[in-house]
């Protein structure tokens, strides 16, 4: 399949608002946050996945393996600890984000040759497009 890796730039955000306020995210970071255009890097070492979400105001990483739970702390997002599970589900890289929040995870595919993310939690899903850079 298609690689995720490499850099990609934002060009469509389809309610990260809603996604935001099912995380408990404050008006003023929500603010901030809706202005921003966002990167993704995703790099692969061996069985080891980085994803890093960069902006000018603030950037989040996460290192995973595949099929190997993990503790993730969203930090400078939610700032919550949640048990994580990335799975290949045919040609989607699927994680689920068990903890306080129902029905926590995102999803990240290539369509067309374009990074799509889903993010979910609780009721509400944001879409995200990203084209190569
Ligand atoms: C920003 C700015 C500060 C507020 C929020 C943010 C959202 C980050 C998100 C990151 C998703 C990361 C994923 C990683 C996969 O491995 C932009 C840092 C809320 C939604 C899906």
């Amino acid at each position: 399949p298609a690689s995720l890796c490499g850099t990609w730039e934002m060009i469509s955000n389809v309610n990260f608002e809603g996604y935001m306020i099912a995380l408990g995210i404050s008006t003023y970071l929500r603010k901030i946050a809706m202005k921003l255009k966002l990167k993704k890097v995703i790099e692969q070492h061996g069985d080891k996945y980085v994803i890093k979400t960069i902006s000018a105001f603030r950037t989040y990483s996460v290192s995973i393996r595949v099929d190997d739970e993990f503790e993730e702390f969203t930090k400078g997002l939610d700032n919550r600890h949640v048990k994580s599970l990335v799975r290949w589900e045919g040609k989607k890289l699927v994680c689920t984000q068990t903890g306080e929040k129902k029905n926590r995870g995102w999803t990240h595919w290539i369509e067309d040759g374009k990074l799509h993310l889903e993010l979910h939690c609780e009721g509400q899903v944001c879409k995200q497009v990203f084209k190569k850079n």
